[in-house]
């Protein structure tokens, strides 16, 4: 098979757009994708600071590689959430690029700053650990984006992520979660910060296919937390329609955001927002749910500390 554009020899194959590329004239497509969609999108402007939030997956890291490429003012973000070797890992491979491409990083790390571990609070207060772990990520993107004087926050979702987001909150008529839905979630307060996704056009295998043209190092185990989630299962059902019937995938996601999404515009409602009595940050009760989160953690060590004085004595 030949590349569509040079003629050479085709080095991946692209069944949705019924095209090939060789290895340079992918990243042609690939850099025109983000490209296009940072303009027609207005995520953000060549003067703008862009915080990346990285993983070390393959898509975050395609994120941060594709934006210092472009020449961004790209800082990437690193969290560490403290599941077991997991979390330390993928640090490793952040920390790696950070110094390859003499990009700049900030690495939190959710036991060290903040004194309390995910995995043991979701287990104290039987909530889900992914649950928890979305409230403390949204947070922290904010909170480091906003006190460091970044214009948006861009993550490395990609268009098998977004159409299985859709698909979910389709199943269940999520008219909340289907108005808000989009590339760019803009700020609508002065202390929210714009999100932005620039590679919602790309799949995974695009990402990857990136990735490895590149060189670039990433960590190829899932979080241990994502097995069984229906985000995964979805993902199955749309790679089995694509299969069938090529571009299904990006049709549903883009024909939503050109045509179905309006229909859901009046869930929209604008909610209240105020400052969290605790912390400052944006929220719509009194107190954030991060700070709530916060305190739960801290009852619970103050009761296991008593309790662990009570059996010394
Ligand atoms: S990191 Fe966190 Fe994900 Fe792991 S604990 Fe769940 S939400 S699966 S994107
Ligand atoms: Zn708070």
């Amino acid at each position: 098979m030949r590349c569509r554009r040079c003629g050479e020899k085709a080095e991946i194959y692209l069944k949705r757009h019924n095209t090939a590329f060789c290895n340079n004239c992918f990243q042609v497509y690939y850099s025109e994708q983000v490209r296009r969609n940072i303009r027609r999108y207005k995520m953000f402007r060549p003067s703008d600071r862009v915080l990346v939030v990285v993983s070390g997956g393959k898509d975050s890291m395609a994120l941060w590689h594709i934006l210092l490429k472009e020449g961004y003012n790209v800082t990437g973000m690193y969290i560490n959430l403290g599941i077991c070797g997991y979390s330390d890992r993928s640090q490793e491979v952040v920390e790696q690029f950070s110094q390859k491409y003499n990009a700049p990083l900030i690495v939190k790390n959710i036991e060290k700053d903040y004194g309390f571990s995910i995995p043991i609070l979701a287990r104290e207060i039987r909530r889900s650990t992914c649950s928890i772990c979305g409230t403390i990520k949204r947070y922290i993107f904010n909170k480091v984006a906003l006190d460091g004087g970044f214009d948006v926050v861009a993550t490395g979702h990609n268009l098998d992520d977004e159409a299985a987001t859709l698909l979910g909150n389709v199943l269940s008529w999520q008219e909340g979660y289907l108005a808000r839905q989009a590339p760019v979630l803009p700020s609508t307060h002065p202390k929210l910060v714009k999100k932005v996704k620039p590679l919602f056009t790309l799949t995974e295998r695009e990402n990857l296919a990136y990735i490895i043209f590149n060189g670039i190092s990433f960590i190829h185990e899932e979080c241990p937390h994502a097995l069984g989630a229906s985000s995964i299962f979805y993902k199955e059902i749309l790679n089995k329609l694509e299969e069938e019937s090529p571009g299904t995938k990006q049709r549903f996601l883009t024909n939503f955001y050109k045509k179905g999404r309006k229909c859901f515009a009046k869930y929209s409602e604008p909610v209240k927002l105020r400052e969290c009595k605790i912390c400052g940050q944006v929220t719509t009760a009194e107190i954030c749910s991060f700070c709530r989160l916060r305190q739960m953690a801290e009852k619970k060590m103050k009761a296991d500390s008593l309790l662990q004085e009570g059996e010394n004595h």
